[in-house]
């Protein structure tokens, strides 16, 4: 199949399972247009069916708010003629489903039909898309997809209670590359540059907004801290870490806290984390908590949204309720304190990651688009 896909291109979850998902389908022998403002993150390697066609927005004066979505629009029209696309997939609601539904309706006027499939991620649902100014644009392009997808049960449950829906959702989840945590752990693990003997590492990776609570990250080391040698490696870029930064300082746990920003090389992080902690307000699955369990380390998270269709409570890790730190810091010392209890959390939290194996997720896409394709 000639596939176009639609994501944002940085760090978030919603660009690396598209680009993810590109990825594999290319491998597979699919042609792949990624269709953004850059190039995705983690989209290293272009090759024979694999393009990337960069959206430009032209800066004009008069535009308070530079269009995107229009210029997005039009890219999607000349590219899915340019090399005759066959199916549209949007990663995340806003503006890209509402935009990549322009697109249908510029080509149906020339007589072309394509399918849309639109894949909702969390935050497009959750947190931005219910805002009353974007509500109706958001109910109307899911309502217009040809086929819409949610990366768990849970978001699709609130995509119903929030928006008036009438289309099916398919809940297909985010999945894991289990090989490349194999490969990436065939090095060995660079423990002793982060850590000393006896100390255990804990580990928060995510774009550090306000939705991840990352006061609540720090404060779950702080306790935990105090009852063993322990470091926190924190991982991500975003309006959140100078908070975090300033509160490390305040709690005098500086010195134990190391901070790298945003890295393409989260599994060699992961390959030395004792434990990964995720304490979201709202989390529609929690990539980041598969990706840690896939390299073996469990998982301390709360149990917003998803979390608890990854996260698997007394098995491969624990959950709270958001905000309760203390439960959360005797759960993370309950795994940490013991080499037995530890080594056996690890060994679930991996082997429960297997079911999200890229191999048996990306097929589910493939059979969507192919009924897309032959529905159209
Ligand atoms: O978590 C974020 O802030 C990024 C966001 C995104 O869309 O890039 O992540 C959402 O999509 C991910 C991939 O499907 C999910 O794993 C995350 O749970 C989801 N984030 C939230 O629901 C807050």
């Amino acid at each position: 199949m000639k596939i176009a896909i639609v994501c944002y291109p940085t760090f978030g979850g919603s660009g690396v399972v598209a680009t993810e998902l590109g990825l594999e389908l290319a491998k597979k022998g699919h042609e792949i247009h990624f269709i953004t403002y850059s190039q995705p993150v983690r989209l290293e390697l272009l090759s024979n069916n694999v393009h990337f066609h960069e959206v430009h927005v032209p800066e004009y004066p008069l535009f308070h708010y530079q269009p995107y979505e229009l210029a997005l629009s039009s890219k999607l029209v000349d590219t899915i003629k340019m090399f005759d696309i066959e199916l549209l997939h949007v990663h995340y609601a806003i503006p890209h489903a509402y935009a990549g539904y322009m697109a249908k309706k510029m080509l149906e006027d020339e007589g072309i039909k394509i399918p849309m499939v639109t894949t909702l991620h969390g935050t497009d649902i959750t947190l931005v898309g219910k805002h009353p100014f974007y509500k109706p644009a958001v109910t109307f392009s899911i309502n217009k997809s040809d086929y819409v997808t949610s990366v768990s049960k849970s978001l699709s449950d609130d995509t119903y209670s929030i928006f008036d829906i009438k289309k099916e959702i398919h809940v297909i989840p985010n999945f894991i590359d289990l090989n490349k945590a194999d490969i990436a752990h065939e090095n060995p693990c660079k423990r002793s540059l982060m850590a000393n003997e006896g100390e255990r590492i804990l580990t928060h990776i995510s774009n550090f907004r306000k939705v991840k609570r990352i006061d609540d990250v720090v404060k779950i080391f702080y306790e935990v801290q105090k009852h063993i040698p322990a470091k926190l490696m924190m991982v991500g870029e975003g309006p959140e870490k100078e908070m975090a930064e300033n509160l490390c300082e305040e709690l005098g746990i500086q010195k134990k806290v190391i901070f790298f920003g945003n890295s393409n090389e989260i599994d060699k992080i992961l390959c030395f984390s004792d434990l990964f902690l995720l304490p979201s307000e709202t989390e529609s699955f929690g990539l980041a908590a598969l990706e840690a369990m896939s390299c073996g380390v469990p998982v301390i998270s709360s149990n917003s949204g998803g979390l608890s269709e990854v996260n698997f409570d007394g098995k491969t890790g624990y959950l709270s309720d958001v905000g309760n730190i203390m439960e959360m810091s005797q759960n993370a010392l309950k795994i940490l304190e013991n080499d037995e209890i530890l080594s056996e959390f690890k060994a679930n939290a991996k082997e429960s990651a297997k079911q999200f194996d890229i191999k048996k997720i990306v097929p589910l896409y493939e059979e969507l688009y192919y009924t897309a394709i032959k529905n159209s």
